[in-house]
């Protein structure tokens, strides 16, 4: 049989792997490529096993009674579960008005799959109503970028720079539980003697092998970062060479940090003066050096004011654009980076543009063959859409491809009501996930191994996913359905389901924008380990590092933001006296419905741990195993306890893997970003009396 190389279906390392189609299974082994070298991790090395999962969706569903969402969901052909399809976005169009269909994305879907969804909702339901999963993940990081370098791409440097670094200082990340193979690149700059600080409420597997273990109290990551700059002005360290000549905006910025002592800062966050000295001596003297946020430092009710102080640290110790230095943001999902580019995000077109900017729209209606005043406004964005389901203003036919939010979502009990009080529910997933099982219509697509696409990893790179195997006969693609739903709508002369006609309608929608894909084509990634965006023409070589000669910004500097610390949105008092953080393990996926499906997986974590500290658990007489109810303002979740040393004794971890941990989370929203306050909110603890088993 034919081997197929191709990439991972889930994280955004995109690691390389071989598919070889066999009798009775596919056949999934590790491939050498730049971010993986041979690499994968357990999640990788089981994919294929979902490929003929017997819980696999084979044919659309329908509620057995229509429009009775208690009614069992029934078998149904296409031709049944589109035609419902379509009379409920025309019934609610009428009713309320276009912006009352919308949909829902995902940062895993390809990029010819964000772009067609994007365009779909524009143009064929001419609705404003769209937005995605990666408000959730990468919103604020990005907006940060945006606002101070003119551009948001994750790393903004090939993951290998990482392991010539002598310092990195890597903020609420665990990239050894999140991305098991990039550890290779930490772990070769370890062996050279590369200094690492890890800055995070727990000390995980990438703290554990750190120079430096930063215990900061969850929400206070700006204060720490100003607490740096500060110390860094008063010692010296500053790059004043590098400020001036390259940056604009440092006086505000060096005046604020002045209120930000060290002792305020040890006050405010826990960490230990002389750890953030140290931490500072490191970045300033150990060069080249390296800043790096994820989740844990960006989904904050101040998160784009977090991950700018982070920047602002970067710019005054002046590594941005410097050798195997700089700010990098690392992005999550398999295309979570292609997904915020191409037109998915309630405020953006594709090639980066914003859909509020009159060149933009004039471009992209041309490509599109439109009248731009045809192309509506700005919608809303992903939580404010969520939260308004069902009501007078709100979207009342909701398109969900690729996101569980049922489960994914914060303060999910609420987003479940509100999914409830929709008229028409429409769901495309490989699985019966929670959301599905909510749907009016349940549609099933094809996984990874069964199409053909391209995605862009987290480091900007241009990667193609390949077909090695057929759909199963009733199962459809994303694009077919999507270029069916909109023939249906009178729209289908826009749409193609061919995803090398979609990829280079996206080249031209994006030639001239931030993310340029223009001279990105399919023989060009293979033959050349995929192609970094920007690039302009088939004769550019692609962008692997960028910011060199200066930043796509007005001025071709880079800004300070001046950043102020604030407490989060909700902070522990006596009824709810713990911080609860959210995260990841290292075996299971996101919401889970496809991992929480492998066996493997589920043998070697079958279910959520809250993990706890024994002092904690002494407390309440909780022992390790133990189930515990933890509630807070929203709603309540049971898990067994996991006691361990390493979590400061003021907070608890769980996952979100599993329902639950989003019953409690605290949907306040970053102004600028609109990311939800994922990583903090105030909860009590118990031990679950019924069934202490
Ligand atoms: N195994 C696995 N890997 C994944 C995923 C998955 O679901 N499972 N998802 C992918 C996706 S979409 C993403 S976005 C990435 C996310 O990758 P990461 O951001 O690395 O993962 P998280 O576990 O969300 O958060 C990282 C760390 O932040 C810490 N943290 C919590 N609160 C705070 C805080 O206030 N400040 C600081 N400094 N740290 C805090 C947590 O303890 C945690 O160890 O992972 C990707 N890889
Ligand atoms: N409490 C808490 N909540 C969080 C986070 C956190 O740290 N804490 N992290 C947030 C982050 S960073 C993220 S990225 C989100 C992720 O949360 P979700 O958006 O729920 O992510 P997934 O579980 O990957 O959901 C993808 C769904 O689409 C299906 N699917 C996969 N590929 C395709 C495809 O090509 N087409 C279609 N139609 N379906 C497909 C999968 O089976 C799955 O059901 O969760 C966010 N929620
Ligand atoms: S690290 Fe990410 S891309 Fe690599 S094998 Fe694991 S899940 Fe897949
Ligand atoms: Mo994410």
């Amino acid at each position: 049989m034919k081997t197929t190389e191709t990439h991972c279906p889930y994280c955004a390392l995109q690691c390389g792997m071989t598919l070889t189609p066999g009798l009775p299974r596919v056949r999934l082994e590790p491939r050498d490529f730049p971010v993986n070298r041979g690499g994968l991790c357990a999640k990788g090395y089981t994919a294929a096993d979902l490929l003929d999962h017997p819980d696999r969706l084979l044919t659309p569903l329908v509620r057995k009674e229509p429009g009775d969402r208690r009614s069992p969901l029934r078998e149904a052909g296409w031709d049944e579960a589109l035609s419902l399809t379509t009379k409920a976005i025309q019934a609610a169009q009428q009713s309320y008005g276009p912006d009352s269909v919308g949909a829902f994305g995902g940062g895993g879907l390809t990029n010819e799959k964000a772009y067609a969804l994007g365009k779909f909702v524009r143009v064929a339901l001419r609705s404003s109503s769209i937005d995605y999963n990666g408000r959730f993940c990468m919103s604020a990081a990005a907006t940060a970028a945006n606002r101070s370098l003119g551009v948001d791409r994750g790393l903004p440097f090939p993951l290998e720079d990482v392991a010539r670094a002598r310092s990195v200082l890597i903020v609420g990340a665990n990239p050894a539980d999140a991305m098991p193979p990039s550890m290779q690149y930490l772990d070769a700059g370890r062996a050279a003697g590369a200094r690492h600080i890890v800055v995070d409420p727990r000390r995980t597997a990438t703290a554990a092998g750190a120079h430096l273990h930063l215990q900061p109290l969850p929400g206070t990551d700006l204060a720490l970062a100003n607490g740096l700059l500060h110390i860094a002005i008063r010692e010296g360290y500053v790059d004043e060479v590098y400020v001036a000549e390259r940056t604009t905006g440092f006086g505000a910025v060096r005046a604020a940090t002045n209120a930000y002592w060290p002792e305020r800062v040890e006050r405010i966050t826990g960490v230990p003066e002389a750890q953030m000295r140290e931490t500072v001596r490191l970045l300033a003297t150990e060069r080249p050096a390296m800043i790096l946020t994820a989740r844990g430092a960006e989904q904050h009710s101040n998160g784009t004011d977090t991950a700018q102080a982070y920047l602002n640290l970067a710019l005054a110790l002046g590594l941005v654009g410097r050798p195997f230095s700089g700010y990098g943001t690392i992005t999550g999902q398999g295309n979570g980076q292609g997904g915020r580019e191409h037109g998915q995000k309630a405020d953006q077109l594709p090639g980066y543009r914003r859909i509020d900017d009159p060149a933009a729209r004039a471009h992209v209606a041309a490509v599109w063959g439109i009248d731009p005043d045809e192309l509506p406004g700005p919608g809303r964005s992903a939580y404010e859409m969520l939260d308004r389901l069902g009501t007078p203003d709100g979207v009342r036919v909701l398109l969900v491809l690729a996101s569980n939010i049922a489960v994914s979502a914060p303060h999910s009990n609420r987003v479940a009501d509100r999914l409830g009080d929709l008229d028409f529910l429409v769901v495309s997933d490989i699985f019966r996930s929670e959301t599905a099982e909510l749907a009016d219509v349940v549609l099933p697509t094809a996984q990874w191994a069964e199409e053909e696409g391209t995605m862009t990893n987290l480091e900007g790179r241009v990667l193609r996913r390949k077909r090695a195997l057929p759909p199963p006969p009733d199962v459809r693609t994303d694009l077919e359905v999507l270029a069916e739903l909109a023939a249906r709508l009178g729209r289908g002369e826009f749409f193609s389901s061919d995803p090398r006609a979609v990829f280079d309608e996206l080249r031209r929608a994006s030639a001239g924008g931030i993310a340029d894909y223009a001279g990105i084509t399919w023989q060009r990634i293979e033959a050349e380990n995929g192609v970094f965006w920007p690039c302009p023409s088939e004769d550019h070589p692609g962008t692997p590092r960028l910011f060199a000669d200066g930043f796509p910004t007005p001025s071709g500097k880079a800004r300070f933001v001046r950043v102020e610390h604030r407490d989060p949105a909700e902070l522990p008092d006596r009824q709810f006296p713990y911080v609860l953080t959210t995260g990841r393990n290292m075996q299971h996926y996101q919401s889970g419905t496809q991992t929480r499906r492998v066996k493997a997986l589920t043998v070697a974590l079958p279910e959520p741990r809250a993990e706890i500290h024994p002092d904690l658990a002494r407390r309440h007489g909780i022992a390790d195993g133990d189930l515990v109810e933890l509630r807070s303002r929203r709603g309540a979740a049971v898990m067994r306890a996991r006691l361990s040393d390493g979590i400061r004794p003021d907070t608890v971890f769980a996952p979100f893997h599993w329902p639950g941990a989003n019953a409690l989370t605290n949907p306040a929203l970053d102004p600028h970003s609109r990311m939800p306050a994922f990583k903090v909110c105030a909860v009590a603890i118990t031990r679950h009396e019924k069934g202490t088993d």
